[in-house]
């Protein structure tokens, strides 16, 4: 079954309770910046399993200490609820590290 699409309504309800989150191409969006590159790169590695574990995953970009992020189911071809439950994920492995 695929996810289906957030509407608009219910992506600005997400990003409400998702500071820092803006929607940018279609994809959730967030620049984590971190204290240095270990910082970053322990924040990628420590998401690592639990992402596996909910089969979604990020596009992200690492430069030195910061971390892009964007977030879109490609099956869907958009934003879904999926997305939004990853970037709560992410939010609380980089609250610990930033
Ligand atoms: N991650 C994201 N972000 N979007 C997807 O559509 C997606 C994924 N599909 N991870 C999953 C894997 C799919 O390819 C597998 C077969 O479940």
């Amino acid at each position: 079954m695929k996810e289906p699409k957030l509407t608009a309504n219910k992506i600005s309800a997400a990003l409400a309770g998702l500071p820092g989150w803006t929607v940018v191409k279609d994809k959730l969006h967030r620049e984590y910046k971190f204290p240095d590159f270990v910082h970053a790169f322990g924040f990628m590695a420590t998401c690592a399993t639990a992402i596996q574990a909910m089969d979604h995953h990020p596009e992200w970009f690492n430069v030195y200490n910061k971390v892009t992020v964007d977030l879109s189911t490609h099956d869907s071809g958009g934003i879904t609820q999926k997305d939004v439950e990853l970037a709560k994920l992410l939010e609380s492995f980089a609250k610990k590290l930033t």
